[in-house]
């Protein structure tokens, strides 16, 4: 991935140069994490530019920033707007979106109640996470050393900056192991879910995915999944999963905004199945790669178009 230095940035409330947007070191989240985030995409579509399941995002945004007391000086609807406008203005016809709303400056201290809530939405491009050869052939994983967020400490449901030091622990150690992603499991031991990405799991053409009182963050490329594997006429399972289950599966995979839909095939180096992409991941990617390039019929209205770029 890479940044462009010629894009603009949407900085509360206006649409300002790259270059200028930047926060005081002094800036309550830089010290606390007292951030929420969102991570959306936007495709090109065979009609034109779409962003993918926006209001669902905006959504969780927006509940992620109450868990916090944070009150956005946006309403839901703004914030919206603001996210395709800044889309648009950039010209990117498919890019990922990072909405961030953060305490800034004011004091520091732990009550991050003094400080204001300011936001800003960044875009920029970014391909497929783990490249074409990821999304056809898998990646390998391993389960991590290091636990999700317990219930009550850090609160899962809610997509916050804090949250993501566990991920990074866990992905570096992923990488540091060789792995492309590691699965975490939560502090009962029962299966999670990946740094920055839900798991499904594929056993006798049902499909299983951990249950929402699992440390997860219930995603929403996970609903997509959920919603696109009934459609194909497979039974959906949100359960408790415990660990050896990942080792008996025909099948797993990933997903999330970032790594789209993301065959595992192998889990602590014992291969799922036959080491292939399986058959309902397959045909799960089928149906999520067709409605985002607009080849598969748009049925449940997941994307948002995005007016012609404004010429630069
Ligand atoms: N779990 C976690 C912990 C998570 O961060 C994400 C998104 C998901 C599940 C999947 O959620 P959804 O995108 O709504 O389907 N992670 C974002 C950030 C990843 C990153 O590498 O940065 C993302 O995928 O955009």
């Amino acid at each position: 991935m890479a940044f462009s230095e010629q894009g603009k940035v949407w900085m509360n409330g206006a649409l300002v140069a790259w270059k200028d947007a930047t926060v005081h070191v002094a800036a309550h989240a830089l010290h606390y994490g007292t951030g929420i985030f969102e991570g959306i995409r936007a495709y090109e579509t065979r009609n034109g530019s779409a962003i993918y399941r926006l209001p669902e995002h905006m959504r969780r945004l927006y509940d992620s920033c109450r868990v916090y007391r944070m009150e956005p000086r946006w309403s839901v609807d703004e914030m919206t707007a603001a996210v395709v406008e800044t889309v648009r203005a950039n010209g990117f016809p498919s890019c990922y979106i990072r909405p961030l709303v953060y305490r800034g400056l004011e004091q520091l201290g732990l009550d991050p109640r003094p400080c204001p809530v300011d936001a800003t939405i960044i875009v920029w491009e970014w391909s497929a996470m783990f490249g074409a050869e990821g999304l056809e052939k898998g990646i390998d994983v391993g389960v991590s050393s290091w636990t999700r967020l317990a219930p009550n400490t850090l609160p899962a449901m809610a997509k916050a900056s804090a949250n993501y030091a566990n991920s990074a622990l866990i992905k570096m150690q992923a990488s540091l192991d060789g792995y492309g992603e590691a699965i975490a499991l939560d502090e009962s031991g029962m299966v999670s879910e990946g740094s920055g990405q839900n798991l499904f799991l594929v056993r006798d053409q049902v499909v299983y995915t951990p249950a929402i009182s699992s440390s997860i963050l219930q995603g929403i490329t996970r609903d997509s999944v959920i919603v696109m594997a009934r459609d194909l006429g497979y039974e959906v399972r949100e359960t408790p999963i415990p660990r050896e289950f990942l080792y008996m599966a025909d099948e797993a995979f990933f997903c999330g905004t970032a790594v789209e839909v993301t065959p595992v095939r192998s889990i602590d180096r014992i291969t799922i199945g036959s080491g292939q992409r399986g058959p309902v991941t397959a045909a799960i990617q089928q149906q999520f790669f067709g409605i985002i390039k607009g080849d598969v019929p748009d049925t449940h209205h997941w994307l948002t178009p995005v007016p012609a770029p404004v010429s630069r």
